[in-house]
């Protein structure tokens, strides 16, 4: 048997074992797994790690806000930040705003996508005009592209939908087999809590943190989950930033709710002190929901830990700062007109890696989980996210032992600075290959613009998350009500 390239002598690692084996690559997929494999190709993994390339699963590239704001990195340059980290796919949002169709959405994101992406991709599409065409007619045709997850907002006053909205879409949803993924924060807690601080005079960005409390999603996400369980449908909670918040998931998943979450990296990095920083820097770090505090961080870890989040993403959400980003609105905006997010596409897995393996709290088959095959499987991405025999030859070579430190350069993005500015971490992907080909090889970038491909997803897989009907939907039960006699 021939291949077209060996992976020789490194430490391959699932979401289940560890073990010491050559890859045979042919065609893009892996076809062997086993020792003395040969090819006229040969990348010399020994003393490395090789773990499948990770799969980015939230992250905003080339969006533009309702507002009008575009993210710093397109898909050429956000794609590459991604190899760098480790990626060998993301999955970034694909926006509609008011007033556009669902389809014209997705044509304009392909353009976007097509002929710069340098690893493979697909899209969440984010629902922000539920009309009877999207719903009825555009929807069922995004799933059959194999779009087969979007995301509603709960806040922001040009995006979110009402909970009737939220039914239906959770309902269309269900219908097709798609995965309905949610921002969960209260519009009107926000709104009321910003409208006062602004009035008195407290603009700068550490008022953001106040200004989206702890309880304006822990209200939401409760509120999301009665929603689904209601229809009985899927649900994700994207980027949950408190315990409460994934408590209630926790106990969603226990009584059998399809329910799922992710957290990311800057709530498990990162504090509110963050946006005590001088002047105006504390506007890098704002994100919605915000930055919390310290013991916020040690229960999520403990949430990572015990499975309650499924996904470890970066909600990469890219705004320089500078006039085209942050600062948009003048130097001295206030937090509520400055864009919220902040870019991470390029650390999340070191820092996953060198926090999470390298200090022991948890172990490298649940990095892998984490990164890649829970956030596969989940999102429909049968080929990818595992090391086997017929998968996609998605993979990243690691340097558990090499220690850098983080420079905004070293990010490869389009953004001027990075919050992880001078942190030092143990373990970094050296080369990282998509379906077989070198996206970047011992550090050096190789892929060219365009050879990334549009991933089709398959609907979501509900086993073993058994659900419930709920009486007064059932026409089993007459809808709940007694039966005559
Ligand atoms: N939601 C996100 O998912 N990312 C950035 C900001 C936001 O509100
Ligand atoms: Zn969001
Ligand atoms: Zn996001």
């Amino acid at each position: 048997m021939t291949y077209d390239l060996v992976i020789k002598g490194g430490e391959i690692a699932t979401a289940t074992d560890r073990f010491h084996a050559d890859i045979g690559i042919t065609g893009g997929k892996i076809t062997a797994l086993g020792t003395g494999l040969e090819a006229d190709d040969v990348i010399d993994a020994t003393g490395k790690l090789v773990l499948p390339g990770g799969i980015e699963a939230h992250c905003h590239i080339a969006q533009e806000s309702a507002t009008g704001g575009m993210t710093s990195d397109d898909y050429r340059t956000g794609s590459i930040s991604a190899a760098y980290g480790g990626n060998s796919s993301f999955v970034p949002f694909a926006a509609q705003h008011r007033g556009m169709g669902v389809i014209e959405t997705l044509d304009l994101y392909d353009s976007r996508a097509q002929g710069s992406s340098v690893i493979d991709y697909s899209y969440h599409l984010i629902i922000a005009d539920p009309t009877e065409t999207a719903l009825n007619d555009e929807l069922p045709t995004a799933f059959e592209r194999g779009v087969t997850s979007f995301k509603v907002f709960m806040t922001y006053d040009l995006m979110r939908i009402d909970d009737r909205q939220f039914l239906d879409i959770l309902t269309v949803a269900k219908t097709h087999g798609a995965l309905t993924m949610v921002h969960a924060e209260n519009s009107g807690m926000i709104s009321w809590i910003s409208d006062r601080l602004v009035s008195a005079g407290h603009t700068a960005p550490r008022y953001h943190a106040p200004s989206h409390p702890a309880l304006a999603e822990i209200e939401a996400i409760n509120r999301a989950i009665s929603l689904a369980a209601l229809v009985d449908a899927p649900l994700f909670i994207v980027h949950v930033s408190t315990p409460e918040g994934a408590e209630l998931i926790a106990k969603a998943r226990l009584s059998g709710a399809k329910v799922f979450g992710e957290t990311c990296s800057q709530y498990l990095f990162l504090t509110r002190d963050d946006l005590d920083r001088p002047g105006m820097e504390g506007a890098k770090y704002m994100c919605s929901p915000p930055l919390r505090d310290v013991p916020t961080q040690e229960a999520l870890w403990r949430h990572l830990q015990a499975g309650t989040f499924s996904v470890f993403s970066s909600d990469h959400a890219p705004y320089r700062f500078d006039e085209t980003g942050k600062l948009a609105n003048g130097p001295n905006a206030s937090f509520k007109q400055i864009a919220n997010g902040m870019p991470g596409i390029g650390i999340r897995l070191p820092l996953l890696f060198s926090e999470g393996v390298g200090k022991g709290r948890i172990t490298l088959q649940q990095f892998v989980a984490l990164s890649a095959t829970n956030a596969a499987q989940l999102y429909g991405m049968d080929a990818k996210g595992s090391i086997a025999i017929g998968m996609d030859a998605d993979i990243a070579i690691w340097d558990p032992e090499e220690t850098r430190t983080v420079t905004v350069e070293s990010q490869h993005d389009a953004m001027n600075y990075t919050p992880y500015d001078g942190w030092s971490l143990t373990g970094w992907p050296v080369t990282v290959l998509t379906r077989g080909a070198r996206v970047v090889d011992q550090g050096t970038l190789v892929a060219k613009p365009g050879s990334g491909q549009f991933v089709p997803r398959r609907p979501v897989d509900m086993t073993g998350h058994p659900g419930h009907v709920v009486p007064e939907l059932d026409p089993a039960t007459n809808f709940g009500a007694k039966i005559a006699p």
